[in-house]
């Protein structure tokens, strides 16, 4: 068993497709062990995209990422890290496959609805980022 970490970022949630999300997440057969909506702070946002501060996309991903509430989640499955990336679909939904998350709700590859950890030394330190060992039922 693997775990990953997601979230709903504020397009999609502002655009009300929480649920068709979750959905999705629940039928490709990861289990839920965290969830919770909340708006990340500046600080949060900065801490959580700190290996992309000298990209200059950086402030932009900071501004988008703090102006409505997330929905973050702790997720398990065999080889959970992969294969919620390819749920997800490429960074840019432009790119994205037929039936990914962010070809059917992604605006562009800033506003692009999802996030993933992309390796599990990343899903290591993004799960404790946002849950306590406590709120992983
Ligand atoms: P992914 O989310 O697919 O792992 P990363 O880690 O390369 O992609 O980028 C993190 C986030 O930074 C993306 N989800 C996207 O919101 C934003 N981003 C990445 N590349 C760009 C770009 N060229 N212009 C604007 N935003 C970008």
């Amino acid at each position: 068993m693997q775990r990953t970490f997601a979230i709903i970022k504020p397009d999609a949630v502002a655009k009300g497709y929480t649920g068709e999300i979750i959905a999705m997440i629940e039928k490709a057969g990861f289990k839920i062990l965290g969830l919770k909506r909340i708006r990340l702070s500046n600080a949060q946002a900065q801490g959580f995209y700190a290996v992309h501060k000298e990209r200059p996309f950086f402030q932009g991903l900071v501004t988008f990422m703090t102006e409505g509430p997330v929905v973050v989640l702790a997720l398990e499955k065999e080889n959970a890290i992969a294969d919620w990336r390819a749920l997800m679909g490429a960074t840019n939904p432009a790119n994205a496959a037929e039936g990914t998350i962010r070809k059917k709700f992604a605006d562009n590859i800033e506003r692009n609805a999802v996030h993933g950890s992309d390796a599990p030394e990343t899903a290591a330190a993004e799960i404790p980022f946002f849950f306590s060992t406590a709120e992983l039922l």
